[in-house]
């Protein structure tokens, strides 16, 4: 899966009219979008979504809020995926993301940070296969 990254256009970017623009981002960067929803997580979906950070003390709060509004998912395809996305959209905490990062533009704090990009991988195929089964991959 080295040329595919998995992304989740978060429920305070969408919620906010931000989709598109993110979106559009996202092309211009050179992605093309392989697979794409709008659906909305429960606490409980949210939760094992992020089970990796189970003990972390933001999880219950990261799993309300998760589930606060509709999300898009998407799976994205470009030569270096991983790294060039999470480069795209900055660091987790908005703060700390450079200029011009999806995250510096639209994030409002660590927790609405607008998207989630996955970080290896291994992960890019374990939260697209989340959402999207083999079928809903378009070639
Ligand atoms: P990232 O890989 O950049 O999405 O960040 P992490 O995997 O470290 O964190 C996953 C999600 O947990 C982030 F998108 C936002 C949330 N988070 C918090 O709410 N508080 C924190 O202190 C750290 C992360």
């Amino acid at each position: 899966m080295s040329n595919l990254t998995f992304t989740m256009v978060k429920p305070d970017a969408v919620a906010d009219g931000n989709l598109g623009a993110i979106l559009k981002m996202i092309e211009g960067a050179g992605f093309r979008i392989k697979a794409a929803k709008l659906t909305r997580l429960t606490a409980e979906t949210a939760g094992r979504f992020y089970a990796v950070h189970s003990e972390r003390p933001f999880y219950g709060d990261l799993c309300q809020y998760m589930s606060s509004g509709p999300i898009v998912a998407a799976i994205l395809e470009k030569d270096n995926a991983v790294a060039d996305f999470r480069k795209l959209i900055g660091a987790t905490n908005p703060a700390n993301a450079d200029e011009g990062t999806i995250r510096k533009i639209f994030a409002k704090s660590i927790e609405a940070n607008a998207v989630h990009g996955s970080d290896s991988d291994e992960n890019a195929l374990i939260e697209g296969s989340f959402f999207f089964s083999q079928l809903e991959i378009v070639n």
